[in-house]
């Protein structure tokens, strides 16, 4: 009997001595073999093997049940040693986000504006032909609206391409004086080293009685705009087009990179194009029913801006979510 004992003492796992168990107290095991043998014990002796058998049963299952109890605390005590965490270990601290450079620059651009009382207004990404095109001067089979520049949806809809169609909204539904920047995402069908399917905005439209606005006033408050944004930089207005202003000029800042001496981001020329602008086109009052009055209106591209103030060569790394260029504008 000591040799069943030794074999549940000496056990040292759990499925040690489950096998163990099997051995002595299964079906087959050790026991219920003993048992068997009851019908070949005469009569007489019959009740003492009996009692026999099964004290040692019961011996030997105290044993089994001590043995079992102390590997189950040994495996617990095992797991928890495994699994344990130190609390008061440095976890480090969560990672800190940043404005986008972008964004950045947009509530640098819409800082300027608010300051002169000008109105933030903003409007739907989704917009009909109207006010995305006709209100804006931009007729029937105007270049500028093939399919080959715009993403139009089946129904006709299409993604705004400017900002502007927020200036006619606002117009249809604001009486005169108007002083508004819309500031926004908007989407042409473009991809290379400057241009993104989706790039940002900011367009203002100052609208008054007729003669109280003038070039005078947007040459006047964009000059200051840009010296603002790029400090101590020569400005100068050239004569340019725009199917919604007329007349309208190309605006340019002196090069941040040379200081107007020629080199490779400038193109040689010592001039670097920074937006548009222009006095309101007679049409695009027509066609929000405003009489009497004159405007002016200006256009930028947010992302152009950023890209010269941070130095950032590919326009697309700006949309590419990379961590290890955000964590450069910190
Ligand atoms: C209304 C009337 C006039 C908005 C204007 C520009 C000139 C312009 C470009 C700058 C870079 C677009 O992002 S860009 O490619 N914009 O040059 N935008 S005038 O004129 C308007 C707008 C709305 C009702």
């Amino acid at each position: 009997m000591k040799a069943l004992e030794e074999k549940i003492l000496r056990a040292d796992t759990l499925e040690a001595l489950e096998a163990v168990r099997v051995e002595i107290f299964g079906k087959k095991g050790y026991i219920a073999s003993e048992f068997a043998k009851m019908k070949e014990i005469p009569g007489p002796e019959k009740k003492a093997f009996a009692e026999g058998l099964n004290r040692l049963k019961a011996q030997l299952q105290r044993i089994y049940d001590e043995k079992r109890e102390a590997l189950k605390a040994e495996a617990l005590e095992a797991k928890m040693r495994a699994e344990a965490i130190d609390v008061t270990l440095y976890g480090g601290r969560p990672n800190k986000g940043a404005l986008h450079p972008v964004m950045e620059t947009m509530d640098k651009i819409i800082d300027y504006f608010v300051a002169l009382n000008f109105s933030v207004e903003s409007g739907e990404m989704v917009e009909d032909d109207f006010h995305n095109f006709e209100a804006l001067n931009l007729p029937k089979y105007h270049p500028a609206r093939d399919m080959q520049d715009t993403f139009y949806f089946k129904d006709g809809m299409l993604l705004r391409t400017h900002t502007s169609p927020v200036q006619i909204r606002t117009m249809k539904s604001q009486k005169p004086p108007i002083r508004m920047i819309a500031p926004g995402a908007v989407f042409r069908r473009d991809y290379d080293l400057t241009h993104t399917p989706m790039f940002h905005q900011v367009e203002g439209l100052v609208v008054d009685e007729k003669g109280k606005v003038s070039f005078a006033n947007l040459k006047a408050i964009l000059t200051d705009f840009l010296h603002y944004m790029f400090g101590d930089v020569d400005v100068r207005f050239r004569p340019s087009f725009f199917p919604f202003t007329e007349p309208s000029a190309e605006v340019d800042i002196s090069c941040i990179f040379c200081g107007g001496e020629g080199c490779r981001v400038c193109s040689h020329t010592g001039w670097i194009e920074i937006l548009g602008c222009g006095i309101v086109d007679p049409n695009v009052f027509k066609a929000v029913e405003y009489e009497d009055v004159s405007g002016y209106a200006f256009g930028l591209g947010v992302e152009r801006i950023a890209m010269l103030m941070h130095r950032i060569p590919d326009l697309r790394s700006l949309f590419e979510g990379d961590l290890r260029l955000l964590e450069q504008f910190r």
